[in-house]
């Protein structure tokens, strides 16, 4: 028997005698009811290894050291928490009173990612989740542990160390079914997008551990500075981030932004639940039986220790606090210029982005956290600490919020160094503004428009950068296409899939067929400038990524990769080619072959072929360079 079943058994016996009034006992019912699903996604630093000593003492060199990170794929999540409704009479978002779900972690990494994909769920979307309490003899209910706790308080009676760390309350996802999907927020749609956003400063002094106060330096002034456009802000403050690499299609307005704190969170608290009946001896499970939605994961009342513990129910006691903190300080002085500015954000119905700086040594795994797309009332991220390049890392969260995924490169997640949502570690205090496919799919960019057209046009479509098989039908090579660098206008990058027929809904596609886009991108020499956290690695580079994505907030599972960068490419030389993929019945497929005639300060210039034989001329009187050597028919060796 476990030390925790003894523990148990011992506090059943307790709680029998306690609960000679009880009614009927209810703790392993399901819980059922309506939630919100929050899909969350973190960001962690990794230390490098120490360093070996050098053999004799040196200087230790000047200048910033590196902090390499990766990212582990686990630390996506899937919770629920309650729906958000407006409460009529304050107009502040609430939990809805009648949510009797608890807040919970359901699915973690790739099972959170897949229930996500499959059910199309987007934050803020309305299901009904049935979750069923799993009874581990290792893992007996926290929530009783805390009742036990709490009786041991009220008593004086010791029947447990208080001391151990709580088990959790183990739940098994039985279902969740979509009630209401919420409408895509987050792409830019001909309209700024006008962010309301508040910034907490948290404070967990409460629980009397070092580095867990809001540390005195970091003040709301100083986060101001850093956020808005003011003059000692740094070239990354947030409102240059957002307003610069959208080419100002998302505000981040000073009327519409604030920063509350430090908001003082209890370090234990939430409901004391009622006491219950020892729960009758479960049959084994059985082999096999598990549902089909037997996504199971350590799930988590509303109750919360932020010295042990920093999960869904941690998570939604800073938010409780800091949303109760915000409505107090109107409560203060309604009437002033202050009151009236909060209240109008507090009370502002959709996407409001809440920035929670956590104190730097909280027992969370992650250096930041957010929701991945944000459609409710409110939406988060939360950063661990603040240091020099917390920018970096809140425009990171910020743009999962905007439904961004990471940028990778080959199998690293985070390895786009041409991204703020990949590797963000040698841009300083500059903008590394999001990859053409990120930028298309939230609508930032797009493909280039035909030559002539003036720049920041919003009603043009870029269809016309958008290549298929049909742009390649009379000739396969499209020569002295213009790339602008991404900085200078968004129409501004070209799009290939040649295992599609055309651009037309419904029209054919090659069975994986892939999408390559290319663009250029200048570090920008002005501070402040667009792209002026790019590295010099990709300083004048014709970028080659991979997205098989669509501009919607429902899609999921597509993430960008970065392929490589030109002119003298990595892989295949002064050209670069893709994968060849075999022309199926319908005659699509075939491969791209892109080559760069020039680059200068404001654009590259290309040629893009269409490879429908590989390796070798066999056509040779189609008029076609098969191939794409730069040969047709007869003139190629290929033929002779
Ligand atoms: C939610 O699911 C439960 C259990 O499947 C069911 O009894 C209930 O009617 C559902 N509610 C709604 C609103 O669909
Ligand atoms: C490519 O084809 C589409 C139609 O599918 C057309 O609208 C577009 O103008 C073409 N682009 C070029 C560069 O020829
Ligand atoms: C290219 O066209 C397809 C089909 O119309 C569309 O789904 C896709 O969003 C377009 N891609 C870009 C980058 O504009
Ligand atoms: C450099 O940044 C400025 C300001 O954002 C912008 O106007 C300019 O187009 C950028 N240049 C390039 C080459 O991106
Ligand atoms: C957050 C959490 O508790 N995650 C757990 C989910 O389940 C897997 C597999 O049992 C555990 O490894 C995780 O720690």
């Amino acid at each position: 028997m476990s030390l925790a079943t003894r523990r148990f058994g011992a506090a059943a016996a307790l709680l029998v005698a306690a609960c000679a009034i009880c009614a009927a006992p209810a703790w392993a019912e399901d819980a059922v009811g309506e939630a919100f699903p929050m899909t969350r996604s973190a960001f962690r630093w990794v230390r490098p290894p120490p360093a070996r000593p050098p053999p004799y003492r040196r200087a230790s060199p000047i200048g910033p050291t590196q902090t390499p990170y990766m990212h582990k794929i686990e630390y996506t999540e899937l919770q629920i928490v309650c729906p958000k409704v407006i409460d009529p009479v304050t107009g502040y978002p609430k939990n809805d009173p009648t949510c009797t779900v608890p807040s919970a972690t359901v699915a973690v990494g790739e099972e959170a990612l897949d229930t996500r994909k499959e059910l199309g769920l987007m934050n803020g979307d309305l299901v009904n989740v049935t979750l069923e309490e799993v009874d581990t003899e290792e893992n007996p209910s926290r929530r009783r542990l805390l009742s036990i706790i709490r009786e041991e308080q009220r008593t004086g009676r010791q029947l447990l160390k208080t001391t151990t760390q709580l088990p959790k309350v183990t739940y098994k996802l039985k279902s969740l079914k979509q009630l209401k999907k919420n409408s895509q927020k987050e792409i830019y749609a001909g309209k700024p997008i006008d962010l309301r956003t508040i910034v907490y400063i948290m404070d967990f002094s409460d629980c009397k551990l070092s580095g867990w106060s809001a540390p005195p330096a970091l003040t709301k002034e100083k986060i101001a500075a850093d956020m808005l456009r003011a003059a000692n802000a740094p070239s990354n403050n947030l409102a240059n981030y957002y307003g610069t690499c959208s080419y100002e299609k998302t505000l981040f307005s000073p009327d519409n932004f604030m920063v509350l704190g430090p908001v003082p969170v209890p370090c234990i608290g939430g409901v004391t639940p009622p006491p219950r009946p020892p729960r009758p001896p479960r049959p084994p499970p059985r082999a096999g039986a598990a549902t089909s939605l037997s996504r199971r994961n350590d799930t988590y009342d509303d109750w919360w220790d932020l010295s042990k513990f920093c999960t869904a129910s941690e998570q939604q006691a800073w938010e409780r606090a800091a949303e109760a903190y915000a409505q107090a300080e109107v409560a203060k002085d309604p009437n002033s210029a202050y009151g009236k500015k909060l209240q109008a954000i507090l009370t502002w119905k959709e996407r409001r982005r809440n920035i929670y700086v956590l104190p730097p040594s909280v027992k969370c795994s992650w250096s930041g956290y957010a929701d991945v797309t944000c459609t409710s009332a409110t939406c988060s991220a939360y950063v661990r600490g603040y240091s020099d390049n917390a920018m970096q890392v809140i425009m990171h969260e910020a743009m999962h919020n905007y439904g961004l995924e990471h940028a990778g490169r080959g199998t690293l997640e985070y390895g786009d160094a041409t991204d703020v949502m990949g590797d963000f570690n040698k841009a300083g205090k500059g903008l590394l503004c999001p990859n053409a496919p990120n930028m298309y799919r939230i609508g930032w960019a797009k493909p280039i428009n035909p030559p002539g057209t003036p720049p920041f046009i919003i009603e043009t479509t870029g269809a016309w950068g958008n290549l298929t098989a049909k742009n390649f039908t009379t000739n396969n090579w499209l020569r002295g296409l213009v790339i602008p660098a991404q900085g200078t206008r968004d129409d501004n990058m070209i799009v290939v899939n040649v295992g599609a027929e055309d651009n037309s809904p419904g029209a054919k596609k090659a069975t994986s067929a892939q999408s390559y886009y290319f663009s250029y991108r200048i570090k920008n020499n002005t501070a402040n400038g667009y792209d002026s956290g790019l590295t010099g690695d990709f300083n004048k580079k014709v970028l080659v990524h991979n997205y098989n994505g669509i501009q919607s907030e429902r899609v999921f599972g597509f993430k960008s990769n970065l392929l490589d960068s030109g002119p003298s490419f990595q892989r295949t030389g002064n050209a670069w080619i893709s994968p060849f993929l075999a022309l199926d019945a319908n005659g699509l497929g075939g491969g791209v072959r892109l080559e760069v005639k020039s680059t200068t300060d404001t654009q590259a210039v290309v040629d893009i072929c269409r490879i429908t034989e590989n390796g070798k001329e066999q056509s040779c009187s189609d008029g076609l360079d098969n191939d794409c050597d730069g040969r047709f028919d007869d003139e190629d060796p290929d033929c002779a």
